[in-house]
């Protein structure tokens, strides 16, 4: 890809974390950096492993078979045989050394770019999420057993066994906020992208609307703009919430909640509301 000419003033020395000058180089229009190797080192030895495991199992071709399965729960904190589950155990290391290696990657951009931290800790959200998954909660709970497999059923089969033992997880408090926050974060992109290309690209023969135009369609629309740089605000802090409740909703859910999530609600019960009002 050729370098655009602006963009030679962009790429600058320094920023690096860790190493000095040590791969402070572009390879084509990849920054790559101390964090950009150990990323690609990460995730080639992890994915490798994953072949690996999933050539010694019996789902031949199938991809919708393949799962790469933590130990049992026997196991207890302890290291699996590899083909106990202990490959897992080398795929989550791995795939925590890549993901982080990521945050340190973006945070070394920003650095050389002076800019702020927003994508990098943006990022760290979605990888606070995975970490609870597979390594905070099975630690809270004494066992690597207690994470997830990769595969692609048998990962949706874990979060529907893992659900049901708590009876009805939408009831789960934090779930609750997690899943509000999705579908509005989804809802303020869907507002903001269709605004702006409405700006943007009025249709033949219009001229390019900007700013003003889309303050005001708010205003005429739901008698409120939040503004150009408010929308930003909010859709960062309700995609972060998404990620942040979702770690609270897993995390919480065994190691701080042994019940059915229904049973949160008795609490109602011991309420004035409730008291001589409620039959049970
Ligand atoms: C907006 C605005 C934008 C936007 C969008 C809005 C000009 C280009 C999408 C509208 C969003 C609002 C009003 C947020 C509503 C908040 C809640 C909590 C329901 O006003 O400013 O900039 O893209």
């Amino acid at each position: 890809m050729a370098m655009l000419s602006f963009e030679r003033k962009y790429r600058v020395r320094g920023g690096t974390l860790i190493g000095g000058d040590l791969f402070d180089f572009w390879v084509g229009p990849f920054y790559v950096g101390f964090f950009g190797v150990t990323a690609v080192f990460c995730a080639l030895l992890g994915s490798l492993l994953i072949f690996y495991d999933v050539s010694q199992s019996n789902a031949g071709m199938n991809v919708f078979a393949w799962s790469v399965n933590p130990p049992s729960i026997e196991y207890g904190l302890g290291l699996a045989p590899l083909d106990q589950g202990g490959t897992w155990q080398l795929v989550t290391i791995l795939a925590c050394g890549a993901f982080f290696s990521w945050v340190l990657r973006e945070i070394e951009i920003c650095r050389k770019l002076g800019i702020g931290w927003h994508v990098p800790i943006a990022y760290s959200f979605a990888v606070l999420a995975y970490v609870s998954l597979v390594v905070i909660r099975p630690l809270l709970l004494g066992a690597w057993g207690h994470g997830f497999p990769y595969g692609i059923m048998s990962h949706l089969d874990w979060v529907s066994n893992v659900g049901y033992q708590f009876l009805h997880f939408h009831y789960n408090p934090a779930h609750m906020l997690a899943v509000t926050f999705f579908f509005t974060t989804t809802m303020f992109l869907g507002l903001h992208a269709g605004v702006i290309l409405g700006a943007v690209n009025p249709g033949k023969g219009e001229t390019v609307k900007y700013g003003e135009h889309e303050n005001a369609y708010f205003r005429d629309f739901i008698c409120y703009s939040i503004g150009p740089y408010g929308i930003h605000r909010l859709g960062l802090f309700f995609a972060l919430n998404a990620g942040f409740w979702s770690a609270v909703c897993i995390i919480i859910s065994g190691p701080f909640w042994d019940k059915g999530w229904p049973y949160f609600f008795d609490f109602y019960l011991k309420t004035p509301a409730a008291i001589g009002n409620v039959a049970y």
